[in-house]
């Protein structure tokens, strides 16, 4: 028996899944939500309440606090965490944690829990995370300094982004520069919590660096003018950045008397969760898109070679698995389709039926602009969201029309955005949540005229990160790892090539509202 762990501390809860490479059976699959499971850090949806929309923050001690109960939980199902070979994991992008002590100088102590220990050591005491967009003026700022967001692309591969850690940074060193000074180490989510794990100060990799506005992207280290043009003293508070098959460290005896770790098990450097999930998809060679549709929708790929996007929205982070991958992100995900379904009152079986058999492609010319919340692609600061078409779905009457627009919308965006990309997928394997609304893959399927797979592993982030625990451990080759675990389940959505001119119309009738707004 081969097992490793693979854990993804995302936006609205922490997962952990244990894969045998011998059986090639996924033998562990758990998760933690914050909301439901640890009420007392008031964040029913992973972050904090704020009264201005764009900021978003979230607890740093709650995902810690989560590491520990999610281990508690395990071991009291009767798992031997003592048989673990390797761990990695991902953690939700550009999320960063500031801390006035570096990890590597830390001993747990198994006296007290990891958060109670980790309070003190914080020099900022919450986490911007990737859905805080308050940062426009650091990003003109940036980019004004460096020569224009053009030069700012070509080093990092994404314009200043304000969700992008460079950003985030900036703010901080601005508006609270003495709890900047006293910040000796800045992580990411994914460098966190393995830091917290291995006890260690565990470096950034490529995968998630290339998601900070920070790193050269050519030459795979800290940018000098970037660094900069961000906050004074930067380059000190990072580690160089690593690849993401480097071994970080090992588990912290914490873990070992804790929840029965066995001594030296090897934590592997971890990366964001969309590097994280190419891995876990099987889809980190070039030739297939992945449409991951959690709390924010991303549709990200492998790359041939590394090419940007003129409007400015898409990314080029790392691949975990060598060389480059593209990412769009949308941020009106789930948090969207959940607003229609809560307005019009449709469970989740209705909304299915609602697509799928009480409505017809094109929605009968009904098309809505989805943004319930600030939007990262197209950029719309203030939430918007404007119905055009009949008079019933104008004035929300009409539940199954809204059901439709909405996800027509989504995958009319989703083209739209990701066509820099300049590879008509030909197959788009659908994870997250929404992945098991037939309704939403059959839009998928007709609007991308593209097959639509799903995988057995809902999980693909904690999948990715067992597999890349088990490529740096056992020095297996992904492709012999992704035959086993990473094979799409025998569904198939099949695109109705009937349907192309109505997304083509459709499509142009979208384009025309967003260039109206300036996207
Ligand atoms: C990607 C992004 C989101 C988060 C979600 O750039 O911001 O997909 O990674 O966890």
């Amino acid at each position: 028996m081969a097992l490793f762990l693979g854990l993804d501390s995302s936006t609205q809860s922490l997962s952990a899944l244990v894969v045998d490479t011998d059986s090639g059976r996924v033998v562990l699959d758990k998760s933690l939500n914050y909301g439901s499971a640890l009420p007392e850090y008031h964040s029913p949806h992973g972050f904090l309440e704020n009264a201005d929309p764009a900021v978003k923050h979230s607890d740093p001690l709650m995902w810690v606090e989560a590491l520990d109960r999610l281990f508690e939980s395990i071991r009291a199902s009767g798992f031997d965490l003592g048989s673990i070979a390797g761990v990695s994991g991902a953690g939700q992008q550009h999320g960063s944690v500031y801390l006035k002590t570096p990890l590597a100088s830390v001993t747990w102590t198994t006296k007290s829990k990891l958060a109670e220990q980790l309070r003190p050591l914080l020099s900022r005491p919450t986490a911007p995370i990737w859905m805080d967009s308050s940062t426009g003026a650091d990003c003109a700022a940036i980019a004004e300094a460096v020569g224009g967001d053009g030069v700012v692309t070509r080093i990092s591969g994404s314009r200043a982004t304000p969700r992008f850690t460079g950003p985030q940074i900036r703010k901080f060193a601005r508006t609270e520069p003495a709890a900047y000074a006293a910040t000796a180490e800045i992580h990411l989510v994914s460098s966190f919590i393995a830091g917290v794990l291995a006890g260690a100060s565990a470096p950034i990799d490529f995968g998630d660096g290339a998601g900070m506005n920070l790193l050269d992207l050519a030459a795979l280290r800290w940018s000098e003018p970037l660094l900069a043009a961000t906050a004074p003293g930067l380059a000190a508070k990072l580690r160089a950045p690593v690849a993401s098959t480097t071994r970080v460290g090992e588990i912290a005896p914490y873990f070992v008397e804790r929840y029965g770790f066995r001594r030296g098990t090897p934590v592997i450097a971890f990366t964001g969760d969309n590097p994280s999930s190419l891995v876990g998809m099987g889809a980190a060679l070039p030739g297939t898109a992945v449409a991951s549709l959690g709390t924010s929708d991303t549709i990200f790929a492998a790359m041939r070679e590394p090419k940007t996007d003129p409007r400015g929205f898409g990314h080029v982070f790392g691949n975990p698995a060598g060389g480059f991958m593209c990412l769009i992100c949308f941020s009106n995900g789930s948090l969207a389709r959940e607003a229609v379904a809560e307005r019009v009152k449709l469970d989740w079986p209705a909304f299915e039926r609602a697509i799928l058999a009480e409505t017809e492609p094109g929605n009968g010319g009904n098309l809505m602009l989805p943004y319930f919340v600030p939007e990262i692609t197209p950029r719309i600061a203030k939430p918007d969201v404007r119905l055009f078409g009949t008079p019933d779905f104008v004035a929300w009457r009409a539940p199954a029309l809204a059901a439709r627009a909405i996800v027509e919308a989504q995958a009319l965006a989703m083209r739209r955005y990701s066509d820099w990309i300049g590879e008509t997928p030909r197959t788009l394997l659908a994870t997250g949540g929404a992945a098991k609304n037939r309704g939403i893959l059959r839009v998928l399927a007709d609007v991308f005229q593209a097959e639509v797979r799903t995988l057995a592993v809902a999980n693909s982030s904690a999948l990715g990160g067992a597999l890349r625990a088990a490529a740096a451990v056992e020095g297996r080759s992904f492709a012999d790892l992704f035959a086993p675990f990473c094979a799409p389940g025998p569904e198939r959505t099949t695109p109705n090539a009937k349907v192309t001119s109505v997304y083509a119309e459709l499509g142009a009738r979208y384009a025309e509202e967003m260039t109206k707004l300036g996207c």
